[in-house]
């Protein structure tokens, strides 16, 4: 009796469910015409409302104030490094993927104990090389063993959206993920690529915050991040810190030469890593979308409430509070491009990828231009959208390519393009 009741309450449950999700689905705008009216903050006018036309002003009073605006409001604040963490290289071939590369696996521990959570960076670097490689890092979805179909990769221990293999990662997922991560076009280019899979920093479910590495850091008695502390995109971004770390100690890798890029939830997380920590020489966003690249309050597509809805944990629960009324949010998300400058930035969209908005990706990159020219750049070389297939790449990059929601060989090729011309690499 029970156990019927209990099924027609799941039931009913689940129908509800997916009703609400149709029916936001439905409502999600897709019309031009009904974007809202909105005016955009001012990268260049300071809180107290002081206009900023110098450099000196930008970088020593705005550009941090910006960059605790969106620690306040929208991503948290995170911690800095751990005093207690330190590197392992668990395995190391100079004979990989035919003999082109080096691959390494090097596990982060954060803590004395050396217990879970940690970390493995997979890193591949190119064998033909006149000195330490200037790399690639990204975090991976599915695990460093979805990268590349190398069966030398360790598989991930860590939990997985994998519900078949209830939560543990098999030898099934060995390169499922590769189509995303042309190693050998990377290694080929004179690239190093370094990967981390995402749940080993912190699970993607809203659990509270008890699993992942947020507890490591909660103050005697604290159970959950503050209102204006670190959410999972916080999370990531920070371990993509922590790779960065390891890379200063690693002599085959250019260290001031690293770019990091981020695809979707991680593209939103490859543009927090590379505003709060500058030691990241490139940003790349890939279809990053709402609370990633795209401006919040065109609410075209996936908006501020849905994603916060959906997705609890991500952001701050500070960012909650602009649900219902973004133009109060102090900050839009061409700030958050702006806080790349003077360094190079690309954002990417895709043509069919419109719950990401597109348009939005474009104008929030337009929007950091400012920025860019105060401090003596190019910033984004496009006065209009540009047309599909045509990317314009001046210290702002964009480019919208045919297709959906993924990152594809086009994607990265005009990446590596970027990073040749800004890094002058060795081909
Ligand atoms: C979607 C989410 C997007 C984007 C995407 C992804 O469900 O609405 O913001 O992050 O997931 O990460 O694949």
């Amino acid at each position: 009796m029970f156990a019927r009741q209990h099924l027609i309450c799941m039931t009913v449950f689940a129908a509800v469910l997916v009703f609400a999700c149709r029916a936001d689905a439905q409502e999600a705008n897709y019309d031009e015409a009904k974007v809202p009216k909105y005016a955009l903050p001012d990268p260049l006018v300071c809180l107290d409302g002081t206009k900023v036309t110098d450099a000196a002003t930008w970088s020593q009073k705005r550009r941090s104030e910006i960059l605790r605006l969106f620690e306040e409001h929208v991503y948290g604040r995170s911690p800095g490094r751990p005093e207690q963490m330190t590197f392992m290289t668990t395995s190391l071939s100079r004979n990989a993927l035919a003999g082109k590369a080096t691959r390494k696996e090097v596990t982060v521990f954060f803590n004395e104990s050396r217990q879970d959570p940690n970390m493995t960076i997979l890193v591949y670097l190119p064998n033909e090389r006149s000195g330490p490689a200037p790399l690639f890092v990204g975090l991976n979805f599915g695990g460093n063993h979805t990268i590349h179909a190398d069966p030398a990769i360790t598989i991930t221990r860590s939990w997985t959206r994998d519900a078949d293999s209830n939560h543990k990662a098999t030898e099934a997922g060995r390169g499922k993920a590769a189509s995303r991560w042309p190693v050998e076009r990377i290694l080929e280019r004179g690239y190093g690529l370094a990967t981390i899979y995402y749940g080993d920093i912190d699970p993607d479910f809203d659990d509270g915050f008890k699993n992942g590495i947020h507890p490591l850091f909660y103050k005697p008695g604290q159970t959950q991040p503050g209102p204006d502390e670190w959410g999972s995109i916080g999370a990531w971004a920070w371990g993509l810190s922590r790779a960065m770390d390891y890379f200063e100690t690693d002599p085959d890798i250019d260290q001031k030469h690293v770019a990091v890029m981020g695809h979707s939830r991680l593209g939103k997380t490859s543009l927090w890593a590379g505003a709060s920590d500058e030691r990241f020489a490139i940003v790349i966003s890939n279809n990053s979308g709402c609370g990633g690249a795209a401006l919040s309050r065109r609410e075209f597509g996936e908006t501020v409430k849905r994603i916060n809805t959906v997705f609890p944990h991500w952001f701050c629960d500070n960012f909650t509070r602009y649900n219902d009324n973004v133009n109060a949010c102090p900050v839009d998300q061409h700030m958050l491009i702006a806080l790349m400058a003077p360094r190079p930035v690309y954002v990417a969209s895709a043509e069919e990828d419109r719950w990401a908005d597109p348009r939005g990706e474009f104008l929030a990159a337009q929007g950091a231009d400012p920025v860019y020219r105060l401090l003596g750049k190019e910033g984004l070389p496009a006065d209009e959208m540009p047309q599909v297939s045509r990317p314009v790449m001046g210290m702002i990059a964009y480019h919208i390519r045919p297709g959906k929601h993924d990152v594809t060989d086009y994607d990265w090729e005009r990446y590596m393009d970027f990073a040749d011309k800004h890094f002058k690499a060795v081909k």
